[in-house]
């Protein structure tokens, strides 16, 4: 079957009607698979708004039951998700099985959550005086998806906003355009077992960058959580500071793997190929920069190159393929940019970017490695001693994920402490892509800085509110001053 076909399957079994201007394109052949009309941003901030009123003031273990509901359409629904998945960004059946389960996952946590919106409650200074902090909802939150984790992370935000009191506006990447249709049906799915959500609590607004930019702009947009390039996130961070908004931004990653002359080398192979060469490169976490001990570069280097050489590229439907294709010509072209005529490109399906992961040995961390180039290009580079290893890791300009391979604890700790990685992930003995959402996803420097997913991330979606009561018939003043009436 043409991708087309099995997508207009997938279309008719969830009752999407595929019309409109904006065109889907499968990777896997490179031809239109469906299309989808492009939303009004202005609608849709207005129904949103109005929604906010009402959904705010909902108990959130309520609110939680919605989310708990989306769970369940998700578990039914996900292996015919996964496969809208495969066929519009490319990815392999197994990784888009993983990422519907990274939803029903996100899912399960924040209906937990639902119940732990925890504030402190804090000793005051003053006699017969309490003080607390309030955790209330913030306002709509406007999602932006990237195409190589289609949904997953829209979920991660989506779960979380809603449980703390916000309703959702989605913008997709214009890239994966069907995926998330499938989603709002089974939202619908889930809004209707629910029976009395507000109109416009959960909205998805296709389009391209003009449609993204004035939702950024409209101010009853109250967080704007962007997934994305570096470039999409400084486009988009001064915007919404420029009115005060808040955002939460997790852009491009250039992570780094040290492996260490006391680590497990085939472990740490099999890690590289699926953290630099899975999803044909193409996740934020993707592994881009090997660091390994001078004494270990051969042999592992060799082993990298073999699995390189040897593993499966090609439809991502069949089940034996490990690596599909690129996304479009213009990863492939970025690619090229990098490698030149040393790029292998596989013999898949015509019509798609099917390309080999390739290694390129660096004596010095300069050029191309320091910037991120979204597709399997594993860049190697050889140190001596862990300082030196540490120092690589962390010069280049992003911070999202890294990892170290040790048998050696204090290597490991090292890696870990304050003055060791400066990711927001750093992993030890397994690749730095590949997170569980149970802790909080994102990075320092130009990775944007925002947490999502796990962890304390949910407090990004509310409103703090510090709460002073005075119980007591006198008045006291903070910090002792006297302010008395003359009598
Ligand atoms: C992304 O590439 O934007 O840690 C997200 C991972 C996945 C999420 C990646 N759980 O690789």
């Amino acid at each position: 079957m043409t991708p087309a076909d099995d997508a207009q399957q997938l279309l008719d079994l969830f009752g999407v009607h595929s019309a409109g201007k904006l065109v889907s394109y499968s990777p896997i052949n490179g031809a239109p698979i469906g299309r989808v009309t492009v939303g009004d941003p202005d609608h849709a901030c207005g129904r949103a708004a109005e929604a906010f009123v009402k959904w705010r003031s909902v108990p959130a273990p309520r609110r939680g039951e919605l989310v708990r509901l989306l769970g369940e359409q998700l578990r039914q629904a996900k292996p015919v998700l996964a496969k809208m998945i495969t066929l519009e960004a490319g990815k392999i059946l197994q990784e888009s099985l993983g990422e519907v389960q990274e939803m029903i996952d996100i899912c399960d946590f924040a209906v937990g959550l639902s119940r732990q919106l925890y504030g402190l409650t804090i000793a005051s200074e003053r006699p017969n005086h309490r003080m607390m902090e309030q955790w209330h909802p913030l306002g709509p939150v406007l999602v932006i998806s990237a195409f190589n984790f289609p949904v997953a992370v829209w979920a991660w935000n989506s779960a979380l906003a809603l449980v703390c009191g916000d309703p959702v506006v989605w913008k997709p990447s214009e890239k994966t355009p069907l995926c998330a249709e499938l989603v709002m049906q089974l939202v619908r799915g889930a809004l209707r077992g629910f029976g009395d959500a507000p109109e416009g609590l959960i909205q998805l607004v296709q389009g391209e960058r003009d449609v993204g930019a004035a939702l950024v702009d409209d101010p009853r947009i109250a967080l704007v959580s962007a997934t994305g390039s570096t470039a999409m996130g400084r486009a988009v961070g001064p915007r919404v500071a420029q009115r005060f908004g808040r955002s939460l931004l997790e852009l491009g990653g250039n992570n780094a793997a040290i492996v260490c002359p006391s680590a497990d080398l085939e472990l740490a192979a099999r890690a590289i190929l699926f953290s630099a060469a899975g999803t044909a490169g193409q996740r934020c976490t993707t592994l881009r920069r090997l660091i390994v001990h001078e004494s270990v570069a051969e042999p592992l280097l060799a082993r990298v190159r073999q699995l390189f050489a040897s593993v499966k590229i090609g439809d991502p439907r069949a089940p034996d393929t490990l690596i599909g294709p690129l996304i479009d010509q213009a990863a492939f072209d970025a690619m090229i940019e990098v490698l030149g005529d040393k790029l292998e490109r596989a013999d898949a399906v015509p019509g798609g970017f099917y390309v080999r992961p390739a290694v390129v040995e660096l004596k010095d961390q300069e050029g191309s490695v320091l910037r991120e180039t979204f597709a399997p290009i594993l860049y190697a580079l050889r140190y001596r001693e862990l300082e030196e290893a540490i120092a690589l890791n962390n010069a280049v300009p992003h911070g999202l994920s890294s990892s170290i391979f040790t048998n050696d604890v204090r290597e490991a700790e090292r890696f870990m402490s304050a003055s060791g990685s400066d990711c927001g992930i750093a992993n030890v003995n397994i690749g730095p892509s590949g997170a569980e959402i149970g802790g909080a996803f994102g990075g320092e420097k130009d990775t944007g800085g925002g947490r999502e997913s796990g962890s304390d991330a949910w407090r990004a979606y509310m409103r703090r509110q510090t709460n002073t009561v005075n119980y007591g018939s006198e008045l006291p003043l903070a910090q002792g001053i006297r302010f008395d009436i003359a009598p």
